[in-house]
């Protein structure tokens, strides 16, 4: 008699125990940490520190192929890796559930290392990775005890069916799935599955924060109401965007996963370092600094030549010029170096916070509506004329004066420290290989040199002459201009160029640079078809 072979899973039983049980684990994290701390999501945690250590091209690449969507795209690609995991621990034990749990549990100390290096997370962010390891664990034991089991060994290998340590197949025992317990294992699966179901819905409904609704109107309050836009401002009808960007058009570039909650109750501003005196203000001290609105146009380092990451609203806040003032500042400090809750940094120079006729913000107010939560509620940083990445810190709660010494976020990824924009310009209109009618053809865009301003846009066709674009009123030089002009096409494919140049005299140069280190450089140009 042929010794018997221990039974081991059917391989569909084994990647549905394994996936089951990830997806328990995830739903029921995902619950405990809206529940208690929407921060130590194992699953964002995860996504978070993946982000945090993601090289450099990656990032960039992720931030400029998937735009908006970067997050998401991360988030997809984090889920089918962690699918691909779920059915190794289930393919991984057949015979045997152990290997599957030795990998459950070490995704699970991956998490918890995950969530422990988020910044501002206590102890009690320990629980929703526990939670899920146990669950995940109990879900993978529970299906795999009722599995349906094969007694059949596995087919030798394809290459050389003789180069093998499998004993050979004994025609007498046919291929056999035995099913001890049919009934049992169908409840387990629906009971597995509806509970993961049901924790990851619940979990990602819930609205995971402190509910900021009545703190929103007691700052809505205070905000001077968004006035009538401008005439004159903009040729949005000739396909410019608006002079001003409503909010939820307003683009957003930032590393969290998440989007910090802030209860305005439990926020504060602390300024300390190289001072003379240290502040610790909350919202109401805030506000006893005297408040201003500025009509501002940020970009954002990463934006490619031609790109959207530039738009312009009105910040209302309290000049940071004002609190450092008050705060002292002793010599030496060169720069500010500003925290976030969610452990972004930046280094803005100090000399550039000082300038009173640039005019930095400490801004809690946007188009006349408090900041909306992705753009830093309650209190973030506005500085007109630098890059976003070391001037605009979002959900601010930390300002330290210090020496350059100290490296915040993306310098320490190689990114250049000082990062004044550069003059740009933007063609809007016509799109890309638009095809237009031939003839007389406007071609109208944006362009932006904050803090100086635009003088002056050029446009051509084909290499020709340059033609003086018509500017749209300027409300400041630290917004944009949009332009326009009118060109005679005749049919056939045409490029078209433009130039901008600042009130300084400076015109944006053509040699191609890439956004790293400190901002792309060169000509916008686009290619249409006339007919
Ligand atoms: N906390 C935090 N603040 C941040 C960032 C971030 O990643 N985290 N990104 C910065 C960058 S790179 C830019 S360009 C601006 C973008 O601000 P917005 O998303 O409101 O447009 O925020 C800055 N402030
Ligand atoms: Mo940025």
């Amino acid at each position: 008699m042929h010794p018997t072979r221990p039974p081991r899973l059917t391989p569909t039983a084994a990647t549905w125990c394994g996936l089951a049980a990830a997806t328990t684990a995830i739903g029921t994290g995902h619950l405990t940490a809206a529940l208690l701390e929407p921060r130590s999501s194992p699953f964002l945690a995860i996504g978070n520190a993946a982000i945090d250590r993601t090289p450099e091209p990656v990032k960039h690449f992720a931030i400029t192929t998937f735009g908006q969507a970067d997050k998401t795209a991360l988030l997809t690609g984090m889920a089918l890796v962690l699918a691909l995991l779920a059915a190794t621990a289930g393919l991984l034990s057949r015979r045997d559930p152990r290997p599957g749990t030795a990998l459950i549990a070490a995704t699970g100390l991956l998490a918890t290392a995950a969530v422990l290096s988020r910044p501002d997370i206590g102890t009690a962010g320990l629980l929703a990775p526990l939670v899920a390891t146990l669950t995940g664990i109990a879900a993978f034991h529970a299906l795999h005890r009722t599995a349906p089991t094969t007694t059949t060994p596995p087919p030798p290998p394809a290459h050389d069916p003789h180069d093998t340590l499998e004993e050979p197949l004994d025609p007498a025992l046919p291929p056999e799935t035995t099913h001890p317990d049919r009934r049992r294992f169908l409840t387990t699966s629906a009971a597995v599955a509806t509970t993961a179901g049901l924790t990851a819905t619940t979990g990602a409904l819930l609205p995971g924060g402190p509910d900021t609704d009545t703190a929103r109107r007691t700052i809505a309050r205070a905000l001077p109401p968004a006035g009538p836009p401008t005439p004159g401002t903009d040729f949005a009808d000739a396909g410019t965007p608006t002079f001003i960007t409503p909010n939820d058009d307003f683009y957003r570039v930032d590393t969290a996963l998440s989007i910090p909650r802030i209860d305005l109750a439990d926020w504060r501003l602390r300024v300390h370092g190289m001072v003379e005196r240290e502040l610790d203000l909350d919202f109401t001290a805030l506000r006893r600094f005297p408040q201003t609105t500025r009509t501002i146009t940020m970009t954002c380092v990463s934006n490619e030549i031609g790109g959207p990451y530039t738009s312009t609203a009105e910040f209302t806040g309290v000049p940071i010029r004002d609190v450092l003032l008050a705060a002292g500042i002793r010599p030496g400090a060169e720069q500010v170096f500003s925290t976030s809750t969610d452990g972004f940094t930046a280094g803005t120079p100090t000399d550039a916070l000082l300038e009173p006729e640039r005019g930095a913000l400490l801004a809690y107010g946007m188009n006349g509506q408090p900041l909306p939560a992705a753009h830093g509620y309650p209190v973030r940083m506005v500085t007109p004329g630098l890059y976003g990445y070391v001037s605009a810190t979002k959900w601010l709660t930390d300002l330290e004066l210090t020496t350059f010494d100290k490296q915040a976020y993306w310098i320490q990824r190689g990114w250049g420290r000082l990062a004044p924009i550069k003059v740009q310009s933007r063609i809007d209109t016509p799109g890309g290989f638009g095809r237009i009618p031939a003839g007389r053809t406007t071609i109208a865009g944006t362009a932006w040199a904050q803090p100086i301003g635009i003088e002056r846009v050029e446009v051509r066709a084909d290499g020709g002459p340059w033609h003086t674009a018509r500017l749209s009123t300027e409300v400041n030089p630290h917004t944009w201009r949009m332009w326009r002009c009118e060109l005679d096409l005749p049919p056939g494919g045409h490029t078209i160029e433009c130039r901008a140049t600042d009130h300084h005299g400076t015109t944006q140069t053509p040699r191609r640079a890439p956004v790293l280190p400190d901002g792309a450089t060169g000509w916008h140009s686009v290619f249409c078809t006339t007919r």
